[in-house]
């Protein structure tokens, strides 16, 4: 494991930047934090905003709002970083299927058909996410020197299961069987998103990000072998494509429920750091993975509801059993809507001030 990082892991000097810092392999005195899916509807200022602003993906294709909604959790809260309001589902949408959201429901997509792969869309439909570049640019215009700017994309296989089912599921059970029914078709499907995501990462690097983060949240429910195959190559693919273009990329990788596996996703995919779920034990994460591999997480956002002494408690023990090596702060999945602000107020104070 060490040599993977040891090529690499050769960061000039320190940018100010403390996440950015952080993940090039830095120390800092305390964990970096910000909050998976901190611009949202938690908070009262994008409640009104999503209001004004058409369909979903009205908002992430205009870009002075898509921006506007990036900045307002840095308004309110002293978090490290900003990560770029988007979605994962922009990549099928820019490859040409049809994806909606529908109010209170999540994602709905045309299911994806075998004999559909061959016309997906490849490079020439990044134009279509020229909005989101322009978005990175205008917050980075609007963002203080020390904050980090995050960008992202779903990885293949996540994104894949809301091609193939057409809406989330709770097993991919749809993606499944047709990886193993059609594995033609499926290989294909993941070479497109393998392309395109590196392409469009790169553009996130040019138009201004940091660093960038891979969403496998679908990394559970898969053999070792179905992991391998599915998670593990197409995400190193992507690290490889992106640092073949922008050398030395900060890359975090978020395998959210790959459990048991997550120490190989580490060593074979080369991410800088790797996200983990709520459902990871600390001491187990801590035994697997090296102490060079930087980890990020992990509190339940459930914890955030409630708040109090459980929250604050669990917090303490997350950052006191991850003091041994790199650590950002984060929940071990996103912050839900009944989330009260005061409890995020109280725990990123609690992250800077123990
Ligand atoms: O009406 C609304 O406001 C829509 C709710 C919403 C929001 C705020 C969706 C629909 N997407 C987003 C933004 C979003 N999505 C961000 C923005 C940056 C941030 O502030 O964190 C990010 C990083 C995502 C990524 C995303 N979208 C993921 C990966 C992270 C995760 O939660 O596991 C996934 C799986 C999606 C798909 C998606 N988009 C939206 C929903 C409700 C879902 C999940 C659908 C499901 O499977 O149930």
């Amino acid at each position: 494991l060490d040599s993977f990082q040891g090529d690499r892991r050769l960061p000039a000097s320190r940018t100010g930047k403390r996440l950015l810092d952080l993940v090039l392999g830095h120390e800092q005195e305390r964990p970096p934090v910000w909050i998976m899916r901190q611009a949202g509807r938690y908070l009262p200022e994008y409640r009104a905003l999503r209001q004004t602003a058409g369909s979903f993906l009205d908002l992430c294709y205009t870009p002075e709002l898509a921006a506007e909604v990036t900045l307002q959790p840095l308004r309110r809260f002293p978090l490290d970083a900003a990560i770029l309001f988007s979605d994962i589902l922009v990549v099928p949408d820019a490859m040409g299927r049809t994806v909606r959201f529908e109010q209170g429901e999540g994602p709905r997509l045309e299911p994806i058909r075998p004999e559909d792969v061959a016309n997906l869309k490849g490079e020439e439909g990044l134009a279509h996410l020229a909005p989101v570049f322009e978005t990175v640019r205008l917050v980075r215009a609007g963002l203080s020197p020390e904050k980090t700017l995050i960008g992202f994309c779903g990885s293949p296989w996540t994104v894949a299961t809301y091609m193939i089912a057409g809406r989330g599921t709770t097993d991919q059970g749809p993606a499944r069987l047709f990886a193993l029914q059609h594995p033609e078709a499926f290989a294909a499907l993941i070479d497109r998103l393998v392309d395109f995501s590196i392409a469009y990462l790169v553009e996130q690097f040019r138009a201004g990000c940091d660093v960038v983060q891979l969403f496998e949240s679908w990394a559970m429910n898969l053999d070792e072998v179905a992991f391998a195959e599915r998670v593990i190559a197409p995400n190193r693919r992507i690290v490889e494509g992106v640092r073949a273009a922008i050398p030395g990329a900060p890359i975090i990788g978020f395998p959210r429920g790959a459990a048991g596996l997550v120490a190989r996703y580490v060593e074979e995919t080369g991410v800088d750091m790797v996200g983990l779920d709520y459902g990871m034990p600390v001491d187990f994460a801590n035994t697997a993975l090296p102490a060079s591999v930087g980890v990020q997480g992990n509190l339940d956002p459930l914890r955030v509801v409630v708040g109090g002494e459980q929250m604050r408690e669990r917090a303490r023990s997350i950052i006191a059993g991850f003091s041994g090596r790199r650590h950002i702060f984060n929940l071990g999945h996103g912050i839900v809507p009944e989330t009260p602000i005061a409890h995020v107020e109280e725990l990123i104070n609690l992250v800077h001030n123990g």
